[in-house]
């Protein structure tokens, strides 16, 4: 299964236009400032069909859990309620679409060259950021 790749502990080593993605997102300014200075270890581990992704750092830890093409509704890391949908497509990238209030954002995460590659976008605002393999 596709999704194997993703699994394991993942450090995070850089980051582009997190602060306007987050502004983008309506996050407001003193965590947007934690967000921007905070380096997570994530988590992927897989339960079954059962799949966990687990975002640490010293401001704050949060998880979600979920089952490929099965909507579920997820409490994101700056408190949005949101119904999201995670999906494996062909090429092997892992989509999470968050829906909330009318708005929608989307967050594909890839691997490449074995760093795990999280791209962000919100209304044409994205970010890119890269976890290395711990
Ligand atoms: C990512 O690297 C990007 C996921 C995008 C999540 C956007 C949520 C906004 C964060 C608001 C900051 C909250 C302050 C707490 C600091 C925790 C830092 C964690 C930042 C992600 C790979 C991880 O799956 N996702």
């Amino acid at each position: 299964m596709a999704i194997d790749a993703f699994l394991g502990k993942w450090c995070l080593v850089s980051s582009e236009g997190f602060e306007e993605y987050m502004k983008e997102l309506g996050v407001g300014m003193a965590m947007r400032k934690m967000g921007s200075m905070a380096k997570p270890d994530v988590y992927i581990i897989k339960d079954g069909d059962t799949i966990t992704v687990k975002t640490e750092s010293t401001f704050k830890t949060s998880q979600f859990s979920f089952k490929l093409g099965e909507k579920f509704e997820e409490n994101t890391l700056d408190g949005r309620k949101t119904q999201t949908l995670v999906s494996l497509k062909d090429d092997g990238s892992l989509i999470q679409e968050q829906e909330w209030d009318g708005k929608k954002t989307i967050i594909t995460r890839k691997l490449v060259d074995g760093q795990l590659v999280v791209e962000c976008d919100m209304n044409g605002v994205k970010c890119v950021r890269v976890y290395q393999k711990a």
